[in-house]
């Protein structure tokens, strides 16, 4: 008697636990197919021959199943012959994670970012939150391709983010949920009970600070984060306390795709697994069929640049009150430009008009990010950039994708994160 209720008992628990599991999965309903098949059409076509290769993009491409089979070779082929030496560690996981997707052997990079997150150690208990953005992509890559040797290097990068102080970060507390959830599934038997305690507790901690960000309109964190914490609260074997509300947050995504919010190739490369129904734990069991090309049905609103002959005015302002006694400054220009125009423009207006506002752009994954303004740059070890403001709002998007409208303050603040 008692044996079989606990029978029962032990039934429902199970009941309960898949009920779980497919609440925090939804899906992208039918009709809104062709909008995904859209964005993500968008993003294989930014894969041409002069462009950097972005890992990201593979990877994606990958788990959503590539349309472009052209753009997919070209891509593989040119992350393999793709040199090491320069790479952070983020980007080299990245490339791991984007060689694997494609079936490819990463080969001597795996032993190259273990022995490089053997040696790294944050600066202090107060670094940055997004600092361990790139360190959780190694953790991650790691586990996937070797797990037993991951499992230290994993632990002791954990008890960092126990230790750290600093306020939480939406984006890099996804990535670091993907990594140690990674970690947490795959302890070898046998091992210290002590690892799983470590790494549930910090993706219970994680997993609520990912919780308090969840917006009443189902966004999470900003639109552009988004994409990684729905990954996150989907693998997650720690669950928030307040129920998330998966279809919600879908909905929100889809709204914003049809206002034309994703077309950074970058940003629909982080939204399209969780459309997909995918994860970056998924990478490792990608099944890599044999070529035929499929046609994506896409939507008849095919996104219409707005084209207008009328300037507006954007008052633009250069604040430096960190570095360089003799090089503080704080000038304000007013230029016009074409309405539509990117923030890039702007900049490059005022550039033309006085060379005080001289700047310079470097390359990366997101596009030209602006690195030095009056011969004042950024730099990594004094975690120091440009940040750029609207009015006193931090803009969510880089100065090659932000349109500024009439009579709109921008500033670019010489800060630290
Ligand atoms: C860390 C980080 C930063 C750091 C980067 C420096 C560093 N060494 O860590 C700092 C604080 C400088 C930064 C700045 C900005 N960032 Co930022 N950043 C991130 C974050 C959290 C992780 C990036 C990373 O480490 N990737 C891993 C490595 C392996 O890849 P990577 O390609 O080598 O990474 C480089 C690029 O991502 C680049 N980068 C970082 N942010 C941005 C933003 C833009 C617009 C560009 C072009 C490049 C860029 O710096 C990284 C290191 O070199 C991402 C989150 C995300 N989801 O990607 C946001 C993210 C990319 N940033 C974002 C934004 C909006 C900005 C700013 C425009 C904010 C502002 N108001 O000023 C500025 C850039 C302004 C400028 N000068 O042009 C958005 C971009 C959204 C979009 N659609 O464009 C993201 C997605 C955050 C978010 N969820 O909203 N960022
Ligand atoms: C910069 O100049 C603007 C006006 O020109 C002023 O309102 C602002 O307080 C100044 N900022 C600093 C830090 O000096
Ligand atoms: C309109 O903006 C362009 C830059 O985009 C500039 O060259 C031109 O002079 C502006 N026209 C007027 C009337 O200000
Ligand atoms: C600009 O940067 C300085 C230095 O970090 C900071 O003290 C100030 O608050 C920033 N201003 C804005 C508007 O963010």
């Amino acid at each position: 008697m008692a044996w079989s209720a606990f029978q029962l008992l032990t039934l429902l628990w199970a009941l309960v636990g898949a009920s779980t599991q497919t609440r925090s999965s939804c899906s992208v309903p039918s009709e809104d197919q062709p909008l995904v098949n859209d964005i993500q059409v968008l993003m294989e076509s930014s894969v041409t021959d002069s462009a950097l290769p972005n890992p990201s993009i593979l990877i994606a491409m990958n788990l959503a199943g590539a349309y472009n089979l052209e753009a997919q070779k070209l891509l593989t082929y040119k992350l393999m012959a793709s040199d090491t030496a320069d790479l952070t560690a983020g980007q080299l996981a990245l490339t791991i994670m984007a060689l694997t997707s494609s079936c490819r052997d990463p080969g001597d990079r795996v032993s190259i970012l273990q022995e490089q997150m053997e040696n790294w150690a944050p600066s202090s208990t107060d670094d940055h939150a997004s600092t361990f953005y790139g360190p959780s992509l190694a953790i991650l890559a790691l586990c996937q391709n070797n797990p037993e040797a991951a499992l230290p290097t994993a632990a002791r990068f954990a008890k960092t983010l126990l230790a750290n102080s600093s306020p939480f970060n939406m984006d890099t507390g996804a990535v670091a949920t993907l990594a140690l959830t990674c970690m947490y599934n795959k302890i070898p038997v046998g091992s210290e009970e002590g690892y799983r305690a470590l790494f549930a507790q910090v993706l219970k901690n994680i997993v609520e600070d990912i919780s308090t960000r969840i917006q009443d309109d189902g966004i999470i964190g900003d639109i552009y984060s988004t994409g990684l914490a729905m990954q996150a609260l989907s693998v997650s074997p720690e669950q928030p306390s307040n129920e998330w509300d998966c279809e919600k947050t879908m909905d929100a995504v889809l709204t914003e795709i049809k206002e034309g919010v994703f077309y950074n190739p970058m940003s629909i490369a982080q939204i399209l697994p969780s459309l997909k129904g995918k994860t970056y734990l998924d990478v490792p069991h990608v099944s890599c069929s044999p070529d035929h090309e499929v046609q994506p049905t896409l939507s008849n609103h095919p996104s219409t640049v707005p084209t207008s002959a009328s300037n507006i005015t954007v008052i633009y302002t250069i604040n430096n009150q960190l570095r360089g006694v003799e090089l503080l400054f704080n000038e304000t220009i007013s230029v016009s430009v074409r309405k539509g125009s990117v923030l890039l423009v702007v900049l490059e207006e005022a550039q033309r008009e006085n060379p005080k506002f001289k700047f310079e752009t470097t390359m990366t994954s997101w596009g030209p990010i602006v690195s030095s303004i009056n011969g004042i740059t950024e730099n990594v070890n004094h975690k120091t950039y440009w940040q750029f403001l609207s009015g006193t709002t931090p803009l969510n998007e880089g100065v090659a994708d932000y349109i500024p409208f009439n009579h709109e303050h921008i500033t670019a603040n010489f800060t630290q994160y």
